[in-house]
């Protein structure tokens, strides 16, 4: 076992040299006692949709090519690829209904403790949606009609999805020619398992298209309406300073960890963590105060919305454990180890499960409810408090970088251009004089099987470097943070001359921490802004920007990618995390076929510097189809054209 090949991250590296020296085990380990793994499944072509199987196609062509019921490889891969990506639509989607329903209660003031923080974004929300905001109605009575028709989105009879109208006029066009148009988001997802079960669709094309269709519904649909519910209920986020790494635990405070993805658990937590009472509680078992930190997307939301601090991303949620020092660890959904519940129990710390969607077996369930979310966090609080006492021996790594974070569409728009003409000329006009080579979004997640955080952080130096801007979200976020990306002052020195100078003026990092993975929602939207601002084409295919995910392990990412790419975007992998290379058919189009179709298409490349080739050379070939990149002609003055030029 070498730590410093599982992870890149010294904390990280410290930590998994002691567990190893305990004895403990984490998610390094458990995947290399699953090694060998399913070749079959590593490319895509094991199915298990009827008892007619589990059947496989080898690969080789020397076994088997077809399946029982007669599904050929392109068939079984289209279809695994399809069902992955309803799989991540629905993890986005549901955690979106689970804000609406919230934001409704709020804006019936029936979910007291939770009020509606952003009202002009409430007001731009429902003017979108076609909701009165006259004077005579009050906050609350829009929040209750936006809440609704936001609520209606996921289920909806009829129509398509009502922010999916935010994409340029071409890119709905294409859309539409192609009937991919995301309907309800639930829906799409029906669709998506009917079309998928045995003896449906067969054709790999079709399938495709439907995974197209279904991410859109992701992106365009339950991922926008949870960033822009969450922004209105619980604050746009703007910039603002915090810590990241497993430094940020206290030794002599009460350290609570709040962990997964929904902010509707965690912002009242935080809330809980200030009151007086506790505070004072706290002091009385010995501690200096209570300590709350995130791990995963709610780490990030945290971050952004209120600076508390991050202990880590997702292969770092174990290690926070093995540190001794979390009287306890609150977890709603999505990417929470069940290997948390064993380490756990090595140590003092409590582990609570809070969403009745996300149980697991042996640990304590304290179900948060809407109407007593707040006295539901206070009790936890107060569970951490009276656990201090039986704290171990601890070790806390000291690493922890400062970042600047809270990137929101809103707030760029402001940064660039300030309060009173606030736009995205100034990123355009860069862009366009070429200080800005393009933009790259870098997303997603941390995968043992790839050392942690590596690509991400080389990925974005890679970019930086090459004038290339970096919006970074979700796992991906918190590796550049841990390293110290998105701070300017220690990034800046890794950027190209052309963006370390638009980066200075506005006092910024070119790295730019844009939050949660439902927030890549910002950058569909941001992308469509510097089509509307003009001059950089009249599509987001046309615009010099690409996104990329080499760590990625869930289903999840797999829908962002395919929601990218149906937007028109570039998306590239590592070739080893995307299960389609049993299909050279599925391979063929998705990684070129599909660009005729939608103008966006994936790409792999594991290697982070080649990665960063690749997408610098898509960026110039945009640039090049745009005209931008045209040399302006170098005039050679002469002593005469010198004289002319003096001023009388
Ligand atoms: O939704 S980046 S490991 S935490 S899936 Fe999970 Fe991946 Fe992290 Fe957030 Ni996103
Ligand atoms: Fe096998 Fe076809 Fe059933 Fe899949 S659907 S398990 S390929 S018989």
């Amino acid at each position: 076992m070498d730590a410093k090949k599982r992870s890149s991250d010294k904390a990280a590296q410290k930590m998994i040299a002691q567990m190893a020296k305990s004895g403990q085990q984490n998610a390094w380990d458990r995947l290399d006692a699953q090694l060998p793994q399913c070749g079959f499944g590593k490319l895509g072509l094991c199915c298990r949709i009827c008892t007619m199987g589990p059947c496989r196609i080898d690969p080789f062509g020397e076994g088997p090519q077809l399946g029982v019921c007669g599904a050929d490889a392109d068939t079984i891969v289209a279809r695994n690829f399809l069902r992955a990506v309803a799989a991540g639509c629905s993890a986005h989607s549901d955690h979106g209904r689970g804000v609406a329903e919230v934001f409704l209660a709020a804006a019936k003031g029936e979910a007291p403790g939770y009020q509606l923080k952003d009202t002009l974004k409430l007001y731009k929300l429902a003017q979108e949606m076609g909701v009165q905001t006259t004077k005579d109605r009050s906050a609350n009575e829009i929040a209750g009609d936006v809440g609704r028709i936001a609520l209606d989105e996921f289920g909806k009879s009829q129509g398509t999805q009502l922010m999916a109208r935010r994409a340029p006029k071409p890119r709905r066009e294409i859309w539409e020619k192609l009937d991919i148009t995301p309907r309800a988001v639930d829906r799409e997802v029906v669709e998506a398992l009917h079309r998928t079960t045995m003896g449906v669709d067969q054709d790999y094309k079709s399938i495709l298209m439907h995974a197209s269709r279904t991410a859109l519904a992701d992106g365009w649909g339950g991922s926008m309406l949870a960033t822009e519910l969450q922004d209105v209920l619980f604050g746009t986020p703007y910039p603002g300073r915090g810590e990241v790494n497993l430094g940020v635990l206290k030794k002599n405070e009460v350290n609570i960890i709040v962990h997964g993805h929904e902010p509707i658990l965690s912002e009242m937590v935080v809330a809980a963590a200030a009151d007086n009472d506790l505070l004072a509680e706290a002091k009385n078992a010995g501690a200096k105060g209570i300590n709350v930190a995130g791990i995963c997307c709610t780490a990030n939301e945290l971050l952004m919305r209120h600076g508390v601090p991050i202990a880590g991303n997702f292969l770092s949620q174990e290690l926070a454990i093995a540190t001794g020092a979390v009287e306890l660890m609150a977890v709603d959904v999505q990417c929470v180890m069940q290997g948390l519940a064993e380490i756990a129990r090595c140590f003092h710390t409590k582990l609570i499960t809070t969403s009745d969607k996300a149980k697991i077996l042996g640990v304590q369930h304290i179900p948060m409810e809407v109407k007593s979310a707040l006295s539901t966090a206070k009790e936890i609080v107060r569970m951490a408090i009276e656990n201090y006492k039986n704290r171990g021996e601890v070790t806390i790594p000291n690493q922890k970088s400062k970042a600047v974070v809270g990137f929101s569409h809103e707030s760029i728009n402001y940064i660039l251009g300030g309060r009173f003409r606030a736009s995205y000329r100034p990123l355009n006009d860069n862009i366009i004089n070429g200080r800005i080579r393009g933009v790259v979004g870098i997303v997603g997640c941390t995968n043992p099987k790839v050392q942690q955080d590596y690509t991400h952080t080389t990925l974005a130096k890679e970019l930086i470097k090459r004038d290339i801007l970096v919006l970074t979200t979700g796992c991906a976020a918190i590796a550049c943070s841990k390293i110290g990306l998105a701070n300017p002052k220690e990034a800046l020195q890794f950027a190209g001359p052309g963006l370390r100078e638009v980066c200075e003026a506005v006092g910024i990092s070119p790295v730019l921490v844009c939050g949660s993975c439902v927030d890549n929602s910002r950058l569909l939207v941001a992308c469509s802004e510097i089509v509307r601002e003009g001059g950089l084409g009249e599509d987001i295919s046309e615009v010099p920007v690409a996104g990329a995910c080499l760590e990625s392990i869930t289903e999840k990412a797999i829908s962002i990618g395919q929601y990218f790419v149906a937007s028109g975007v570039l998306v590239v992998f590592a070739k080893e995390l995307l299960p389609i290379a049993g299909s050279k058919n599925v391979s063929d189009y998705l990684f070129g076929g599909i660009e005729k179709d939608l103008g966006g298409r994936w790409a792999v490349e594991s290697d982070p510097v080649k990665a960063a080739e690749l997408i610098h050379a898509h960026i110039e070939s945009k640039r090049d189809s745009l005209g931008i990149n045209v040399e302006k002609e170098r005039k050679l003055y002469d002593m005469a054209d010198r004289r002319s030029l003096a001023v009388e």
